[in-house]
């Protein structure tokens, strides 16, 4: 199977981790996302959404949307959890990923670490850090109580959100005020297998 992707996107390094986790193995196809490579036909014809992560299980057979991939590798292994509670909580966060912290945070990044300094969407930075230290903010509260996001093991919740919290300093958040999302970061750095995603 193949997974398209970019090295330095954590949409894509979320699939790539897992994948590694599970001792998986797959082709990873670097995919130049800054040179328009997601929007060329043949990529659309993939994914008519024109984005990576793309996961290609069988010739033909694709499934775009990096939690949607997280969920389908995560079945049946301890990253996803079997009662039916912990599994909608595991939505809950990984929604919330994609909602209330990936678009402020991922695209703080991509606009504070990947376009030059003088780009008019610079401008965006500071209401984009706004939000992304709300989301900072409800992480910290949760994560002051439980040592990962659904219960005490790691979940894809926390492969999810970890991606672009790991990396928020690339985009010029200051996490120093929050104990509770750091320790959880080194909680997740310390699972056997773990690789980071390259900075
Ligand atoms: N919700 C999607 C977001 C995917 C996404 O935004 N991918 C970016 C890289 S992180 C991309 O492919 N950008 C290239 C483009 O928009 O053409 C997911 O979680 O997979």
């Amino acid at each position: 199977m193949k997974v398209y992707g970019m090295s330095r996107s954590g949409n894509c390094h979320k699939v790539k981790l897992l994948l590694t986790l599970l001792e998986r193995p797959f082709t990873w196809v670097e995919v130049d996302t800054m040179g328009g490579a997601t929007r060329t036909p043949e990529f659309l014809a993939m994914n008519p959404n024109g984005r990576v992560p793309l996961l290609e299980l069988e010739p033909g057979r694709f499934l775009p949307e990096s939690n949607a991939i997280l969920w389908y590798f995560a079945e049946g292994t301890p990253f996803l959890p079997e009662d039916r509670w912990s599994r909608a909580q595991v939505l809950q966060w990984m929604f919330f990923e994609q909602y209330s912290h990936e678009p402020y945070v991922a695209v703080a990044r991509f606009i504070f670490a990947f376009l030059p300094p003088d780009h008019a969407r610079q401008a965006e930075l500071p209401a984009l850090r706004r939000r992304g230290y709300q989301a900072f903010d409800v992480m910290e509260r949760h994560l002051a109580g439980t040592p990962f996001f659904v219960g005490d093991r790691a979940s894809i919740a926390d492969l999810a959100l970890h991606a672009y919290t790991d990396v928020a300093e690339e985009a010029g958040f200051d996490l120093g005020a929050y104990p509770a999302i750091n320790a959880w970061r080194a909680r997740v750095r310390g699972i056997p297998g773990y690789i980071a995603m390259p900075t």
